[in-house]
C-alpha cells in the first residue's frame, strides 16, 4: 500500500493510474518492434548447461507474477529447480510418463500433427538447462483457521503468468519450451508441495545450445487470428 494520492471506492483505496504514454509514432514503431521481436521467439528443445544467474531468473518470475489474475489472488507458485539430483529425478520420471503416452495414450493423429515438431519421450534438456521452473496452480487457498478459500479464473490466471514469463524468457535472451508431461502429479510429490497446489506447466530455461535446431514452420498470417466487426 502507498501514501499516493487517492480516492476511496466503497471503502478502498485506488490511487491514480500513472501508465506511459507515446505519440501515435513512437506507438505504431514500438507496436511493430515489439512484434518483430515477439516473432522470434521459438520453443527450443536443445539447451547448453551454460550458468544462468538466479537474479535474472527472479526478475523473470517477478514479470510473470505481474500477471493479471482472477480478484488479483495470484493463485501460482513457480518453483525454481537448479539441483541436479532433482532434476535427475525430474527427468526420470517425465520420461516414464511420456514412454507410456508416446507409446499407448497418444491417438495416431496426435502422433501424426507431432511429427513435424521432432519431439519424442526422451528428454535430456530436463538436466541439461540449468533451471526447470515448475508452475504450480493454486485452486484454492487456506485462511489462518484452515477454512478453504477458492481463487477465481485460475486456469485463465496461471496461463496468462505463463505467457508474460515465456516472453520474459525470451527478452532476455534465454529460451524456454512449455513442457506437459501428462499426468505430470510427480512433479508435486517430487517437490514435496501443499495440497492446494497442482502442476501445471513445465519450462526448462537456458542458454539454447550452439547447435540448437528448430522446426521449420510458419506462424498463422493475420487475416488467419483476426477478424474486424
Ligand atoms: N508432452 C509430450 C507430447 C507433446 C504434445 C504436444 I500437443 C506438443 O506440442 C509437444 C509435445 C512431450 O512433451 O513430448
Amino acid at each position: 500500500m502507498s501514501n499516493k494520492e487517492h480516492i476511496l471506492v466503497e471503502g478502498f483505496k485506488h490511487i491514480k493510474y500513472n501508465g506511459a504514454t507515446f505519440s501515435e509514432q513512437e506507438m505504431e514503431k514500438r507496436a511493430k518492434d515489439y512484434f518483430s521481436f515477439n516473432d522470434k521467439r521459438r520453443s527450443v528443445r536443445h539447451f547448453s548447461d551454460k550458468h544462468v544467474a538466479i537474479e535474472i531468473i527472479e526478475n523473470l518470475i517477478k514479470t510473470a507474477s505481474t500477471a493479471p489474475s482472477g480478484a488479483h489472488k495470484q493463485p501460482w507458485t513457480f518453483c525454481v529447480v537448479k539441483n541436479p539430483e532433482l532434476k535427475k529425478k525430474i527427468r526420470e520420471a517425465a520420461e516414464a510418463e511420456e514412454r507410456k503416452s508416446y507409446e499407448d495414450r497418444m491417438s495416431d493423429v496426435w502422433l501424426k500433427d507431432l511429427k513435424p515438431m521432432g519431439t519424442n519421450a526422451n528428454k535430456p534438456f530436463l538436466e541439461i538447462a540449468p533451471y526447470l521452473i515448475i508452475v504450480f496452480k493454486r485452486p484454492f487457498e487456506y485462511d489462518e483457521d484452515g477454512t478453504k478459500h477458492q481463487n477465481y479464473y485460475v486456469n485463465e490466471s496461471v496461463g496468462l503468468a505463463c505467457g508474460m514469463l515465456i516472453s520474459a524468457i525470451h527478452n532476455a535472451g534465454l529460451v524456454t519450451l512449455t513442457h506437459t508431461p501428462s499426468p505430470m502429479r510427480f512433479l508435486e510429490k517430487i517437490l514435496n508441495r501443499p495440497d492446494n497446489e497442482r502442476a501445471f506447466l513445465l519450462l526448462p530455461v537456458g542458454y539454447a545450445a550452439n547447435d540448437a535446431y528448430i522446426p521449420d514452420i510458419e506462424r498463422k498470417k493475420l487475416e488467419k487470428v483476426m477478424k474486424v466487426y
